[in-house]
């Protein structure tokens, strides 16, 4: 490598970082980093709206945060893989089997990586899918309506990290693990037999065009290093997958030191479509498997929790021409592809140079056998066979790249705090702006399609110390918003987050309205406890069970006043709101509940289990403000020491 000398100094910077607690250099001159016209650029006038949907993770919240751009306005947190009290999502009845896992009841998980459903390589405005690191699983959430519709979880997998990474028309959601297990004698080994036993995964997750429906077509097993990043390939490259692999040390522990020692990793080049064709010869060894798959049905407005029971596994030793591995400087960490799908670029965190692989010069390594031998099975294709050139000097701790519409990439540095933009084509870097601070992901708008958005970058930073009010030891996490439709990037806007923005993406907003759905028609419903209209409610016991049909209209329950339900008794409130019009949701609380509350949308049933612990009279009421009359909306439960004659009324 051409640039050995600056690799010390890097290392010297990336070492003080890590003993600093990963913090980075702070850039000079913030106050004059903004220019006079940047707050005209992202204001959006009262009764106005945004020109862009931005999704960004939640990270260890486990959600998705939705935010209009540019002016950075929160408009929704989407929970996904968390309980949210606020709409009961996790605690009611209907939503809780979402959370299901083959460990258990799972109401919480740390999600890193946003993906729009695509088609024909660019976001089409249907799903957002999203990676849970830690019991490792994939949601599919509605962007029609907001929605989490399916979870699954990927079984013989440690640390979902890698993931999820779809293909240019969303045939696959892809996921890599990042810890590597063992699989044998029931995933059982001594730690120190690492190096034998231990081995990764990818799973390959077909996505039903229509339905969005998930199932795992297969996995690959792949030798036992960490798979952090990933993209599939598009246009000339459709048909495969790249993933960055650190830790070819195989360490299994003190990591920060014993997986640093090798001055290249790899990317991993996975053919999938070539996999397939193994997949269809019968190569594929069904495993016994253990793994939840959630489904919610928007037209019974329940969700459904399957244990599956078995998994399709192919060895990648057996399969030549599906895999193969690149060096790469570093402890590679972002593996992007350029929108024409020719360019594929890494980012070794502690590496002093971008590498730019070139995808068809990486085929004519393969056809020439330009390999350096092989790694566990795996043939290494030569360094400079698949090279296109590297980008010098760019600054320290290079993460992750998106891309603009004309050509150029834009690379955040997580030690130099930075992003720099550069020409995909020359490799030459163009311009350089500082970011506060701290850069991981960054974000273009359809940045990773073939035809990107451009017009922004969004900086999805790590530390924020001075940028924000102080809000106690913990300070909150940050976006920041540059422009880069001119030749040099300018900062405009800070704004705040939930959770920790990981990665994020963003379209313009009419790839999603148009699909926008208002309400759940009631004629659809077709719930198990759906009550259609007032003269149907009712309240019926089954031994300790007390089942309420209750509905909602502005502004009252019926019923609202219920007696005869016993000290422990199991209350189910099977809520369902008539209303058929936009934006009218209600609430139901009921004093004492210890889960949550529920919030229905209209023509959608929803149920929340109570167990009254003593006798009294309860009060119950809307939380949503839902009209004039929203406060009279309330009524009443008393619970006896014993059950007595159920009653139940509204207005008598
Ligand atoms: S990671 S800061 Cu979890 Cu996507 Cu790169
Ligand atoms: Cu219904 Cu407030």
């Amino acid at each position: 490598m051409k640039t050995i000398s600056l690799k010390t100094a890097l290392l010297a910077v990336a070492g003080l970082a890590v003993a600093l607690g990963l913090s980075s250099c702070k850039p000079k001159k913030v106050d004059s980093a903004i220019a006079g016209n940047a707050a005209e650029k992202v204001y959006v006038a009262p009764g106005k709206k945004d020109e862009l949907y931005l999704f960004t993770s939640g990270g260890f919240s486990g959600q998705i945060g939705v935010y209009g751009l540019p002016s950075g306005r929160l408009l929704r947190e989407i929970p996904v893989f968390s309980q949210k009290a606020e709409s009961g999502y996790g605690y009611s009845e209907e939503t809780k089997p979402m959370l299901n896992t083959s460990h258990g009841y799972v109401p919480w998980d740390d999600s890193h990586h946003p993906q729009l459903s695509k088609t024909d390589g660019n976001a089409d405005g249907r799903w957002i899918f999203i990676n849970a690191n830690n019991t490792p699983r994939i949601a599919r959430t509605s962007l029609s309506t907001f929605r989490t519709e399916e979870i699954i979880e990927l079984p013989n997998c440690g640390g979902n990290h890698a993931s999820p990474f779809l293909t240019q028309n969303t045939e696959y959601v892809v996921g890599a693990s990042r810890f590597s297990l063992p699989y044998d004698k029931d995933g059982d080994a001594s730690i120190a037999e690492y190096k034998d036993k231990f081995k990764g995964t990818i799973s390959f997750i077909k996505v039903d065009s229509n339905t969005g429906n998930m199932h795992i077509n297969f996995q690959l097993l792949v030798p036992g290093v960490d798979y952090d990043l990933s993209r599939a390939g598009k246009a000339v490259s459709h048909g495969w997958c790249f993933f960055s692999c650190y830790n070819t040390e195989k360490a299994y522990t003190l990591l920060e030191v014993n997986a640093s020692q090798r001055d290249k990793d790899f990317i991993l080049a996975v053919n999938w479509k070539k996999a397939e064709e193994y997949l269809a010869q019968g190569k594929g060894q069904k495993w016994p498997a253990n793994y939840a798959h959630n489904v919610y049905d928007e037209n019974t407005h329940t969700a459904t929790s399957v244990i599956e029971k078995e998994v399709t596994v192919m060895d990648v030793k057996d399969m030549p021409g599906v895999c193969y591995y690149i060096p790469c400087p570093k402890s590679p960490h972002g593996c992007d592809v350029d929108p024409t799908g020719e360019y594929i670029c890494a980012s070794g965190k502690l590496a002093a140079v971008i590498p730019v692989y070139s995808f068809s010069k990486i085929q004519k390594a393969i056809e020439a056998k330009a390999f350096e031998g092989d790694f566990d099975g795996v043939p290494v294709i030569k360094y400079e066979a698949a090279l296109d050139g590297e980008v010098e000097k760019p600054g320290l701790g290079p993460l992750h790249t998106e891309f603009d519409d004309k050509g150029n990439a834009y690379t955040s540095f997580f030690v130099s705090s930075e992003i720099v933009k550069w020409e995909v084509k020359t490799k030459k870097i163009l311009d350089r702006v500082p970011t506060y601070y701290s850069i991981g992901h960054l974000c273009v708008p359809m940045g990773d399609c073939i035809k990107p958005y451009g017009k922004y970058v969004i900086a999805l930073n790590k530390i924020t110390k001075d940028r924000y009010l102080e809000t106690g030891p913990e300070l909150a996490q940050s976006c920041q918003v540059y422009d880069i439709s001119g030749d040099k990037m300018q900062l405009l806007l800070d704004f705040p987050t939930i959770g920790e923005p990981h990665y994020a993406q963003a379209c313009p907003a009419y790839i999603i309205t148009k699909n926008e759905v208002k309400f759940y028609k009631l004629d659809n419903n077709k719930s198990k406890y759906v009550t259609k209209n007032e003269k149907e409610a009712k309240v019926v016991r089954d031994g300790n069970d007390v089942h309420v049909y209750a509905t909602a209209i502005r502004s009252h329950f019926t019923p609202d006043n219920i007696e005869g339900v016993k000290v422990g008794d199991n209350v189910y409130f099977h809520v369902t709101n008539l209303e058929q019009d936009w934006d009218v949701p209600h609430g139901f609380a009921i004093k004492g509940a210890n889960n949550a509350e529920l919030l229905i949308m209209p023509g959608e049933t929803q149920t929340l289990k109570w167990i009254p612990e003593r006798t009294g009279v309860f009060p119950m009421y809307c939380t949503d403000f839902c009209s004039a009359l929203h406060q009279e909306m309330q009524g009443y439960v008393r619970v006896g020491a014993t059950a007595s004659p159920l009653k139940f009324n509204t207005g008598e």
